[in-house]
């Protein structure tokens, strides 16, 4: 088992020195994404195994960030079964038919061994990333149902998911076979990436805090549940995601995480009050700071590792994912002084000066 410093926080033991990577931390911000990606679809990007490893590996090489997050997307699985799925620059991915009838769910395509072939250059992806990385871990991940079903019901990114929201209250027999579809989708994509050599894996529950508790665990926990089943017999940890869902984390948590990712809006020893005692949390510096002074970025940092320090472990990150025009000189820096800290629950005072 590997003692990479991401891992053993994920599993509840401290290093010395914080570990960090960044939600998003490969595309655009980066100039080397962006010229490789050039004359390529984002999603043809994705399943094409060298320039998938790539560009996962090029955020690591650059910042020295602690772990590599596959270069996918949460709407991958669907185009892989056979759904006309593509992501529109600036917009994000936009589905050729909503799925939004009894009927269109009932027409959803089976996922049986074509699915399971469909998935092969992203294990072989997977497999030329872990070899390029070496020692630094690789983070699979996959997208919950809610917030995938979200992409396929609304046809395209949605401020508030109400056509979903309607379908689950209107239709419940039909959105509870609609999100089971998408926990098989979801959870064979994490099982592909770990048996291909992913050390973690990461499920994004992006859109999630539009949810009631009550709606959640009604309609949407069994199914993350199920998504995350899929990789509970494999020896990773499992860091599930929410933005927005600081009233949800227990329960998301209860989905069958090991781990919790926290957004910049709940502070990590809030956060650790709702947990069951003991698990290792990721999180949170607000994206905001990336566009203030460096004493800022600092400060935010400090901040959360003192939040941060009465976790029995504690992954560093930040609260939601690099935005597009952030300065990549930026994320470096903060790599850099997060490295530097060696006395994280001190963190205010100890760090090595530059
Ligand atoms: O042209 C481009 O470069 C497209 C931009 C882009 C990129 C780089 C999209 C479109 N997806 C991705 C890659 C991606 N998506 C990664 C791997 C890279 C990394 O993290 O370093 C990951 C983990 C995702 C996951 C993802 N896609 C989520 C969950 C995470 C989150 O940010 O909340 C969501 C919600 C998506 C949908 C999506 N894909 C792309 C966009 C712009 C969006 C969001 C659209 C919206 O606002 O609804």
């Amino acid at each position: 088992m590997s003692d990479a410093s991401v891992l053993q926080e994920l599993r509840g033991v401290r290093s010395a020195t914080p570990s960090v990577w960044f939600m998003r931390q490969a595309g655009r911000s980066l100039p080397e994404y962006r010229a490789l990606r050039e004359g390529t679809t984002m999603l043809d990007s994705c399943v094409r195994p060298d320039l998938a490893a790539e560009i996962t590996v090029q955020p690591v090489r650059r910042h020295r960030v602690d772990a590599g997050i596959f270069f996918s997307d949460i709407v991958v699985p669907a185009r892989q079964a056979g759904l006309g799925v593509e992501i529109q620059p600036g917009v994000g991915p936009v589905f050729d038919h909503p799925v939004r009838t009894v009927a269109d769910i009932d027409a959803l395509p089976v996922l049986g061994d074509d699915y399971e072939a469909a998935l092969e250059p992203i294990r072989e992806a997977v497999r030329l990333t872990v070899a390029e990385l070496g020692t630094t871990p690789l983070i699979g991940f996959a997208g919950a149902p809610f917030t995938v079903a979200s992409y396929m019901v609304e046809g395209g990114p949605s401020r508030d998911h109400l056509r979903t929201r309607a379908l689950m209250r209107s239709e419940p027999e039909a959105w509870a076979r609609l999100a089971a579809w998408v926990a098989e989708l979801s959870g064979r994509f994490l099982r592909a990436q770990v048996l291909a050599g992913a050390s973690a894996v990461q499920l994004f529950d992006s859109w999630v805090g539009a949810l009631s508790t009550e709606q959640y665990l009604t309609h949407v926990q069994p199914h993350s549940a199920a998504a995350l089943a899929r990789v509970a017999d494999l020896p990773v940890p499992r860091i599930h995601f929410g933005v927005g869902a600081a009233h949800l984390l227990p329960q998301m948590h209860a989905a069958g995480a090991t781990a919790m990712g926290v957004d910049h809006r709940l502070r990590l020893d809030r956060a650790l009050e709702m947990l069951p005692t003991g698990t290792p949390v990721q999180g949170n510096i607000d994206p905001a700071v990336l566009f203030t002074s460096e004493q800022a970025r600092f400060a935010e940092a400090r901040a959360v590792l003192r939040a941060g320090a009465g976790a029995s472990g504690h992954v560093v990150n930040l609260g939601h994912g690099v935005p597009p025009s952030t300065d990549p000189q930026v994320l470096t820096d903060l790599v850099s002084f997060l490295h530097d800290v060696d006395d994280v629950a001190g963190a205010e005072q100890d760090v090595r000066p530059a």
